[in-house]
């Protein structure tokens, strides 16, 4: 009979957790969305989630788009909502005289389009393939191990509670985070594994940027948005996990995430809230 009391009282606890959670992402979809603005014209307005506590972002995507729009002296303005995706379900997208476009990716192959800008234009055919191949290692790859660094093996929810991320909100990242990966393989890997990875990703990066400023050399290229929105994040914000550890074994690493600050964050400290204790004011 206790036992019956037991399942009984656990099955309603976990239905109705799950349906606080439908309803709430419901409702952030669908009632939440602000309505349409009028935004300056000629402006990027770039949709992201809010400001990180070491870094400006606690989302990898949002520190390269923004880095891209600083790099190529794109007027923009910030809109932080915690969870206003694009029309794709993801953060950051943009709105640009009214057009919507999702994907960082995609946001920034417009802009370039659009206003004619090309970063990469000092670099030869080879160098900008190399460029892509790491850009594409750090996000397609490097990215998902940092994922599961933040949200499936921190069993203490360290990470969880230093970005002060709802209890139940934390809890459907972890599931989604955990399907996403276990999709593409990586879920399936152990830990060790993942992190042994996670190594030889930004031992690679390391040996390839070598004593050089910028990935490809003296001058910045595009992919640097993306790699120092991947490394930078895992460098300011692991909140002490084995991913900071992982990537501070690399000293030119740490070097480039702090030059990538200088060179195109002059303002950084503004742009983060100092672990809760300063409201940003950019
Ligand atoms: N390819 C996308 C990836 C963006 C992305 O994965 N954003 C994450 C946050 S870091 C997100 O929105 N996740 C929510 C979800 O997957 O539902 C881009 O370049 O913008």
């Amino acid at each position: 009979m206790e036992n019956e009391n037991v399942l009984f009282w656990s099955k309603a606890a976990g239905t109705f957790l799950v349906s606080s959670a439908v309803l709430y992402f419901a409702w952030k979809k669908i009632i939440g969305k602000s309505p349409k603005k009028n935004y300056p014209p000629d402006t990027v307005i770039l949709h992201q989630i809010g400001r990180g506590q070491y870094a400006p972002s606690l989302t990898p995507y949002a520190i390269k788009l923004e880095t891209y729009l600083r790099m190529a002296n794109i007027p923009y303005e910030n809109v932080h909502s915690f969870y206003t995706p694009s029309k794709k379900g993801k953060v950051p997208w943009i709105e640009y005289n009214g057009e919507e476009i999702a994907d960082s990716e995609f946001c920034i192959e417009y802009l370039n389009d659009k206003l004619g800008i090309d970063l990469d234009k000092d670099f030869t055919a080879k160098e900008k393939g190399i460029a892509r191949a790491f850009q594409k290692m750090v996000e397609e790859n490097t990215y998902w191990h940092l994922q599961m660094d933040r949200w499936v093996f921190d069993k203490d929810w360290t990470a969880c509670k230093a970005m002060r991320t709802p209890t139940l909100i934390a809890y459907f990242i972890r599931r989604s985070v955990r399907k996403d990966t276990y999709a593409v393989g990586i879920g399936r890997h152990s830990s060790d594994e993942v992190y042994h990875i996670m190594d030889l990703d930004l031992k690679a990066l390391s040996d390839f940027i070598g004593n050089k400023k910028f990935l490809l050399g003296d001058k910045p290229c595009q992919a640097d948005c993306s790699v120092f929105g991947m490394i930078g994040n895992a460098y300011w914000q692991s909140f002490g996990s084995p991913a900071e550890s992982a990537i501070k074994k690399y000293r030119n690493l740490c070097d480039y995430c702090q030059r990538m600050k200088e060179t195109f964050w002059p303002d950084w400290d503004e742009c983060i809230s100092h672990g809760f204790t300063k409201e940003p004011t950019k």
